[in-house]
C-alpha cells in the first residue's frame, strides 16, 4: 500500500488528515503511534525529528504538517470530494479559514489541554487565560463570519478538516456559548459528517486520556 500514516486516532491534527482520507475512501495503512508500538515511533522520529504527528509516507515521499498532507492528498490522490477548489481565489479563502482554525482554535485549545500535563508548579495560568480569551474572540468572529448553513467555505473542504477536530475539542475546554448559535450548529453539522463521525468513534476509547477530563457528551 503506498500511503502510510503515522498517527494516533485521538489527536486532533491526526483527525484532520483522517477526515480527508475518509472523505475519499483513500486506502492507507495506519501506523499507530503509541507506547505499545515502539517500532512505529522509531520510524516516525527518524522521518520527522520534530515529533509532531501526523506524518504521511507516500512511496518515497514524506509529508509533514496536516494542511500540507491534506493538500497532497487532494493533488495526488484526488477523489470525488475535492478538498481545495481549483479556482485560486476560492482556494485562498479555504486556506485562510484553515489557518483560522489551526492558529486561533487548535492552538489555544492545545495550550489549555497541554497545561494539564504540566507539573502543578510549572502551570502557566497567564498563558491559559490568554488562550481562553483568544478562543472567545475567535468564536465571536466565526459566529459573525460563518454561513448559517453549509460548511466553512460552502462545500466541504480542507477548512472543515481543520474545523471539525479543533471545534470538537475546543468546545470541551471552552464551551461555545449560547451567544454563538451559528457556530454551535456548524460544530453539530461537522459531527454529523460521516468522515468526522467515524474519526470521533475511533477515538472514543481514548477519551479517558483527555488531560482535563472528557465531558460526557458528543
Ligand atoms: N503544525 C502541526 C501540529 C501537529 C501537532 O501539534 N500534533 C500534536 C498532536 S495533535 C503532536 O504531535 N503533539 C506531540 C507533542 O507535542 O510532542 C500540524 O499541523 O500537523
Amino acid at each position: 500500500m503506498s500511503l502510510i500514516l503515522y498517527a494516533h486516532p485521538f489527536s486532533s491534527y491526526c483527525q484532520k488528515v483522517l477526515i480527508a482520507l475518509y472523505e475519499n475512501a483513500s486506502a492507507f495503512e495506519l501506523r499507530m503511534l503509541s507506547p505499545d508500538n515502539p517500532s512505529a515511533g522509531a520510524e516516525f522520529v527518524s522521518l520527522w525529528p520534530l515529533k509532531r504527528m501526523p506524518v504521511l509516507r507516500d512511496g518515497e515521499q514524506t509529508l509533514m504538517e496536516a494542511t500540507v498532507i491534506v493538500e497532497h492528498l487532494d493533488l495526488c490522490h484526488r477523489g470525488p470530494v475535492r478538498l481545495l477548489p481549483d479556482a485560486r481565489n476560492d482556494a485562498l479563502r479555504v486556506r485562510f479559514m484553515d489557518r483560522v482554525f489551526d492558529n486561533y482554535v487548535m492552538t489555544p485549545m492545545q495550550k489549555i489541554v497541554g497545561d494539564h500535563l504540566r507539573p502543578t508548579d510549572a502551570r502557566d495560568p497567564h498563558g491559559v487565560a490568554d488562550a481562553h480569551a483568544l478562543l472567545e474572540v475567535t468564536y465571536r468572529w466565526l459566529e459573525a463570519n460563518l454561513d448559517g448553513a453549509g460548511f466553512a467555505c460552502g462545500e466541504f473542504s480542507l477548512a472543515d478538516c481543520a474545523a471539525a477536530p479543533s471545534l470538537f475539542y475546543a468546545d470541551w475546554v471552552h464551551p461555545i456559548g449560547a451567544g454563538c448559535p451559528k457556530l454551535r450548529a456548524f460544530r453539530g453539522r461537522l459531527l454529523a459528517r460521516p468522515s468526522f463521525a467515524r474519526a470521533v468513534e475511533e477515538a472514543r476509547p481514548f477519551r479517558p486520556l483527555f488531560p482535563p477530563g472528557a465531558p460526557d457528551r458528543d
